[in-house]
């Protein structure tokens, strides 16, 4: 049987065609018949036609306008409304071509008839997939404004950082000119000039202070030691002696413990249903403190704490004394600013290089008997200056590289081409993200490096090292699309072929996951994850047209 409607012609079809079909609901208006009499004009209002003209299934107007429903007019387009889902506009040469157009899901580019209708259940389908979408949007919008926060947080630890970097540096810089001053008269002086020095009272006195500092401090841990084993004796007693025994001795020798180790009375209870309570008095605690744990002793004010103690002994044991007898010596040889003494601030000008001259001449005699250090044999000493000038340069060098390192990561940190502009990406630095495959477990540690490592043994590959964001010249830096891909490149060549390389293809997602591995080349990687990093806030402007 021939479907009746292939006999009918397309002009009969057409006739009943209403003439707003194909229109999208922006220009429905300019769709309305004009006063009788009157024409009606081409959108561009290049010409004017008779109403009848319009999706009559012949072109009139030259942009196309008088035929939105059909396929008459070229480069002219079709809307169709798709009611359930959403509107959809395809080129007008697909109208009426006998197949039904995947975007029309209303069937309205066909005949009545030719295609089903299917808007409702796609419109369903696609808003559950889009609600879906959304809700992980939202959630990973809210990480990912935590992480932004993080990056606030950061750069300001990072500029304090700068600031105290920056201080100490010239602390430091100031203690390595002090002690390459000491390593170098150290260095220059003799043996016999230092020995000579460390026979001066206050030195040697320095000295006896310090052994017996030492010997203060074995003495004081080994009395901790004791006093650590008496306190467990008296523990086990305390938790172990029996109240039905009635030993006053014992009692009391707990209850003494208790108040002197600041612990709890223990048995109370059983002592007073046995009338056997120790009183304070009994127990040897003086009365102002009975009710008391034992009192904070106050120090005078130059005394040192117990912590104090505990750290600061050693490093006073530690001192340079070498170092300390030059800074001394230097002390005690330059006058007060001012001084009568600074002769050299009142000669005249051109007596200065004779004065120099009869003061050298004087210090090197001095030095020849003995009593200042002239070059000569050097003082074995004299490693040790050095090695404290080799330890503040050391220090010196670290500080400067904490200062650098500081400034750079405060250049990239709400940098697009770094971190975002937002600083999205900063709280990610050096994240893991792992992906087992059986064979291999993926590992792509984020702005650092890509590993493959093989789960039965053999070598890891180094898949390279993070290099830049999309690199594609149709994306701009910082647009979405620009974040949506990581590369890592000039890892481990590959036998007979390229460098291994990584190319990671994100989405917004409420987790920093790897998903999919693919090695689309010889030793070309594609990895595919998700981060919240790239799911922006929802924006209400987005909603799409829906009917
Ligand atoms: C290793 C792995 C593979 C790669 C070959 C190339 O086995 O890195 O992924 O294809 O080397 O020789």
């Amino acid at each position: 049987m021939i479907p009746w409607l292939l006999v009918l012609s397309l002009p009969a079809l057409v006739a009943g065609l209403d003439k707003t079909h194909g229109v999208p609901a922006a220009l429905l208006s300019r769709y309305s018949a004009p006063k009788s009499g009157s024409l009606w004009k081409c959108l561009d209002g290049s010409k004017e036609i008779p109403w009848d003209f319009v999706n009559d299934d012949a072109c009139d107007c030259p942009d196309g306008s008088d035929e939105p429903g059909t396929s008459a007019c070229p480069n002219s387009t079709f809307y169709c409304k798709n009611e359930g889902h959403i509107g959809a506009t395809i080129p007008s040469s697909r109208v009426n071509d006998g197949l039904c157009e995947p975007q029309c899901c209303d069937g309205s580019d066909e005949r009545p008839g030719v295609c089903k209708n299917a808007c409702k259940e796609i419109g369903e389908e696609y808003r559950k997939k889009r609600d879906a979408e959304r809700k992980i949007q939202k959630t990973g919008a809210k990480i990912r404004s935590s992480y932004i926060t993080f990056a606030h947080k950061e750069k300001k630890r990072l500029e304090a950082l700068v600031e105290s970097t920056s201080q100490e540096i010239v602390v430091r810089e100031k203690e390595v000119a002090r002690l390459r001053d000491i390593a170098e008269r150290t260095e220059s002086l003799s043996a016999a000039a230092l020995e000579h020095k460390q026979q001066s009272p206050l030195y040697l006195s320095l000295m006896d202070h310090s052994s017996a500092l030492k010997s203060l401090q074995r003495e004081h841990k080994k009395h901790l030691e004791r006093e650590k084993q008496l306190g467990d004796i008296l523990d086990t007693l305390r938790k172990g002696y029996n109240p039905n025994y009635q030993d006053m001795a014992v009692l009391e020798a707990v209850r003494g413990w208790e108040y002197l180790a600041g612990l709890p009375h223990i048995g109370v209870e059983e002592d007073a249903q046995m009338d056997l309570s120790v009183s304070d008095e009994e127990a040897g605690i003086p009365e102002e403190e009975q009710d008391d744990k034992q009192p904070e002793e106050e120090l005078p004010e130059d005394e040192w704490t117990a912590e104090e103690l505990e750290t600061g002994v050693d490093e006073l044991l530690n001192t340079d004394y070498i170092s300390m007898l030059m800074s001394h010596d230097d002390h005690v040889m330059s006058p007060p600013v001012g001084s009568l003494f600074n002769v050299r601030a009142y000669l005249p000008d051109s007596m200065i290089p004779q004065y120099d001259d009869m003061r050298s001449a004087v210090i090197s005699w001095l030095g020849v008997i003995g009593i200042v250090g002239t070059d000569g044999e050097k003082s074995t000493d004299s490693s040790k200056a050095r090695q404290a000038l080799n330890d503040a340069e050391s220090a010196l060098k670290r500080v400067k590289n904490e200062k650098k390192d500081a400034e750079e990561a405060l250049e990239d940190i709400f940098s697009v081409e770094g971190f975002g502009a937002e600083g999205q990406w900063k709280k990610l630095d050096g994240t893991c993200l792992n992906l087992d495959t059986g064979e291999y477990t993926y590992e792509v540690c984020m702005f650092d490096q890509a590993r493959q490592k093989p789960n039965h043994g053999g070598t890891t590959f180094n898949l390279g090292k993070f290099s830049s964001w999309n690199p594609s010249p149709d994306v701009q830096p910082g647009e979405p699309a620009y974040y949506e891909r990581q590369v890592y490149n000039a890892g481990t060549r590959c036998w007979n072929g390229p460098e291994r390389s990584v190319v990671l293809v994100m989405k917004c997602g409420t987790e920093n996951a790897l998903l999919s591995v693919a090695e689309l080349e010889k030793c070309e990687y594609q990895l595919t994850g998700t981060s919240p990093a790239l799911c922006l806030p929802l924006d209400n402007g987005s909603e799409r047209e829906e009917l």
